[in-house]
Order: C-alpha cells, then sequence, then structure tokens
C-alpha cells in the first residue's frame, strides 16, 4: 500500500504527515510531492528523511493520493490520478459539488465514501467543524435552520496566512503600519468580514460553501442556513457560533448529553468554572470543542453553542487520513501489485 501527499510542504501538508505518522491506516510507502520549487526538500516520517519531488504531469503510482495543494491543481490532474488506479481524497473545492463525488466527514456520513467513483472530498473546515456539532442534533431534534457566524483562523489560508499575520503584527508593534497581500485588509488588531470571493446574493463563496456542503453531508437539501465568515488573527482553529431552530424541541441538557455521546466532539461547557471552546485549547486536538450550549432566545425551543475546532486538522488533514482508515477499515482500499 503506497500512499502519496500532494502539497506535502503546506500548512495541511505538514498536518497531513503528523496525522498519518499516529494513524492506524496500514501503508508501506509515502510518497511526497509539492511544486517544482519544493522538489529535492527532505522532510522526517516515522524517523526517515523522505525526498519531496515536483508533481508530475500524469499519474502518480499510489493507491491513495491526499492532495492539498489547491483547486487548480485538483482539477487539473485528479482525472489522470483516477485512470492511473489511485483513491483522490482531495482538500479542494474542485469537486465537491459534483453529484457523483461523495462528500464525507466520516463521523457523519462515512458510508457515503464507499461509493465513490475516484474521487472522495473533504469538505471546507468551516463545514466540517460545525458539522461534527450540528449532525448529531440533526439526527434527534431536526435542525429547520441554522445560523452560523464564524471566526476563521489565518491558516485557513494556508502557510502564507499565518506567515503574513506575524509578519505584519511584528510590523505594528515595532511602529510601523500593517500591510496586506493574503488578506483583504491588514489582519493584526483586525477582524475582516470577507472570506474569499463575494458572490451575486451578497454572500461570499466561504459563506455559501457552509451551505452547500452541510446540507450534501446532511443529505438534507431543505435545510435552510445562512452563515457570516470572518476572519480574525489567530494562527489556527476555526471557531463558530451556531444558532439551531429545530423540528423537535431540545433542552440545553439533553443537547449537553447527546454531545458528550457523540464522535469527534468535545463537550467543555462549565461557563461558571470558564470552560468553553476556545482557540488555545481546541488546536492541536482532534475533537471538536463544543460549549456555551443554552436555550435560544429567538426559537422556541431551539439551541445556541459555540464551537472551536482544529481546521487544519478535523477540517482537512485529519479528516482526509479518518476518510482512507474508514476504507481500509470497510476492506475498500486494497494496494496493488508492484515489481
Ligand atoms: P510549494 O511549497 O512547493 O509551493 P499552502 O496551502 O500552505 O499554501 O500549501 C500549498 C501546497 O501546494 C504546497 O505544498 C505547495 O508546494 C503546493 N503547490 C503549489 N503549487 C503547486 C503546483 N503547481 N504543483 C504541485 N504542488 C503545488
Ligand atoms: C479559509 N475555509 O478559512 C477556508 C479555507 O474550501 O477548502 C479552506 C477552503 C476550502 O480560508
Amino acid at each position: 500500500m503506497r500512499v502519496a501527499i500532494v502539497g506535502a510542504t503546506g500548512a495541511v501538508g505538514h498536518e497531513l504527515m503528523s496525522v498519518l505518522e499516529k494513524s492506524s491506516l496500514k501503508f508501506d510507502e509515502l510518497l511526497l510531492f509539492a511544486s517544482p520549487r519544493s522538489a529535492g526538500n527532505r522532510l522526517m516520517f516515522r524517523g526517515q528523511e523522505l525526498i519531496v519531488q515536483a508533481t508530475p504531469e500524469g499519474a502518480i503510482d499510489a493507491d491513495v493520493i491526499l492532495a492539498s495543494a489547491g483547486g487548480a491543481i485538483s482539477k487539473e490532474k485528479a482525472a489522470a490520478w483516477v485512470a492511473g488506479g489511485a483513491v483522490v481524497i482531495d482538500n479542494s473545492s474542485a469537486f465537491r459539488y459534483d453529484p457523483e463525488v461523495p462528500l464525507v466527514v466520516p463521523e457523519v456520513n462515512g458510508e457515503a465514501a464507499l461509493h465513490h467513483k475516484g474521487i472522495i472530498a473533504n469538505p471546507n473546515c468551516t463545514t466540517a467543524v460545525a458539522v461534527l456539532a450540528v449532525a448529531p442534533i440533526h439526527r434527534k431534534y431536526g435542525v429547520k435552520r441554522m445560523i452560523v457566524s464564524t471566526y476563521q483562523a489565518t491558516s485557513g489560508a494556508g502557510q502564507k496566512g499565518m506567515d503574513e499575520l506575524l509578519e505584519q503584527t511584528h510590523m505594528v508593534l515595532h511602529g510601523k503600519e500593517a500591510g496586506n497581500e493574503v488578506f483583504a485588509h491588514p489582519i493584526p488588531f483586525n477582524v475582516i468580514p470577507h472570506i474569499d470571493a463575494f458572490q451575486d446574493n451578497g454572500y461570499t463563496k466561504e459563506e455559501m460553501k457552509v451551505v452547500w456542503e452541510t446540507r450534501k453531508i446532511l443529505g438534507d437539501d431543505s435545510l435552510k442556513i445562512s452563515c457570516t465568515a470572518v476572519r480574525i488573527p489567530t494562527l489556527r482553529t476555526h471557531s463558530e457560533a451556531i444558532t439551531l431552530e429545530l423540528e423537535r424541541p431540545a433542552t440545553p441538557d439533553a443537547v449537553r448529553e447527546l454531545l458528550s455521546h457523540s464522535a469527534g466532539v468535545e463537550v467543555r461547557d462549565d461557563p461558571e468554572g470558564k470552560l468553553y471552546p476556545m482557540p488555545l485549547t481546541a488546536s492541536g486536538k482532534y475533537d471538536v470543542e463544543v460549549g456555551r450550549i443554552r436555550e435560544s432566545l429567538v426559537f422556541d425551543g431551539g439551541i445556541d453553542l459555540f464551537v472551536a475546532g482544529d481546521q487544519l486538522l478535523k477540517g482537512a488533514a485529519l479528516n482526509a487520513v479518518q476518510i482512507a482508515e474508514y476504507l481500509q477499515e470497510q476492506g475498500a482500499l486494497k494496494g496493488k501489485a508492484r515489481a
């Protein structure tokens, strides 16, 4: 069994390697690919030095390809990777809305992965983090309407996003004016309600991804969802305030109890003890923290909550590796014979 990472030198690539190191996925060899700029770079994996290769034009001789080099690369190359016999687990948005491509969060709809035709899509990180908390509530109480406001870390824009936060904060602290290249405005000491391109309806693409992807993962096109996505000056972990209108009334205690048994979720909810989800505590964690669970003051029987999830992990690298693990556990991932 051979696994390849395309985009190994990026922020998600780095996390993919660290998640794979600890993963139960059985494989014999890991291949690393990035742009030609990184060819020849050496990265450590399980005590061994691996050499990064330039991503080839055509097929890659691997059984699983974890792609995290952006949508353009995935669009250009995924067909050749699939034709070469690999299962592609794609982190980009390139194929998420293709009805032929399953969009998978294993704790929620893992079974969908078994119906792939070569490509499985990993959701947008904001969606993945939200859906872990919302899916169990949806199953038990039926979500009718969902309103989300996000607080998204700079690593959502990759390594260059984190670099811009650190470099520009340093500028401000040394009395200089902050600039911006990655973000629409200077990010230090600011919040920016603009992630990805504005659409005709006034929402950004990031906000619409939450709408489209949550519906696809939960398998419910009737769900009404609205999102405001905001970039904040943190390094990692996306936080989200979520309001849910429900078909059947829930109580905060019942939701706390339900989520305390839900996979991928850590209930962190003791306001008196100053215990609630935060990037400071959620970063580096596999589980998504959920807290501030309370009765909605707007929707009778509805629920308000706050989540914080390390989006480089559950929103990207961890989810991708979990999909591969799930396929292997189900006997749906086999290495091919090689000379
Ligand atoms: P490189 O480091 O060589 O530029 P991030 O999301 O953190 O910005 O990372 C993007 C990842 O995608 C990096 O590993 C980057 O490699 C890789 N990448 C960028 N352009 C290409 C390309 N044309 N072919 C393959 N990989 C690419
Ligand atoms: C961000 N959520 O925080 C975005 C990054 O669709 O995979 C992930 C984009 C995507 O900027």
